[in-house]
């Protein structure tokens, strides 16, 4: 069965922009319940251990640089199959192919700069969860 759980975070470009308070309107508008929340400015090793999957990638570098330039507001979402639901939400990593009326066709500025994070399985939700919140931030609550 699908997990209840993603974790997302407004990217420091979105934050910088002022796109938090729309950003979660739409969040919550398509069924997802907002359950743990912070603003979190990242080191640049932090950073690095979050994107891990990517270290060989000949974007990490640019990517490590922009996720710890500025706070991103990193949250967790409910919803029954919340992961999937949440990257329709999302769209494309690229906001050109993004599907209109999708987070990233209306405020990202480019495939790098792409104003939101949704994590992409259940296991990488999990993992990303940890990363930002203690268990007693969220898990003993819901
Ligand atoms: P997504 O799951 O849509 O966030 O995309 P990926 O996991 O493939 O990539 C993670 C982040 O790396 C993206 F949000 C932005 C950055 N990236 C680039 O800058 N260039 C690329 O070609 C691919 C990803």
């Amino acid at each position: 069965m699908a997990g209840t759980k993603t974790l997302t975070m407004i990217k420091p470009g979105a934050v910088n922009n002022r796109h938090i308070g729309a950003i979660f309107n739409m969040i919550e508008e398509a069924g997802f319940r907002i359950i743990a929340v912070k603003s979190v400015l990242m080191s640049h090793l932090e950073a690095e251990e979050f994107y891990q999957e990517h270290k060989e990638r000949p974007f990490f570098p640019e990517l490590v640089d922009f996720m710890s330039s500025g706070p991103v507001v990193a949250a967790i979402l409910k919803k029954d199959n919340a992961v999937e639901d949440f990257r329709s939400l999302i769209g494309n990593t690229d906001p050109l192919q993004a599907k209109e009326g999708t987070i990233r066709k209306l405020f990202a500025e480019s495939k790098s700069h792409n104003a939101i994070h949704g994590s992409d399985s259940d296991e990488s939700a999990d993992r990303e969860c940890h990363f930002f919140f203690s268990t007693k931030e969220y898990l003993e609550k819901h």
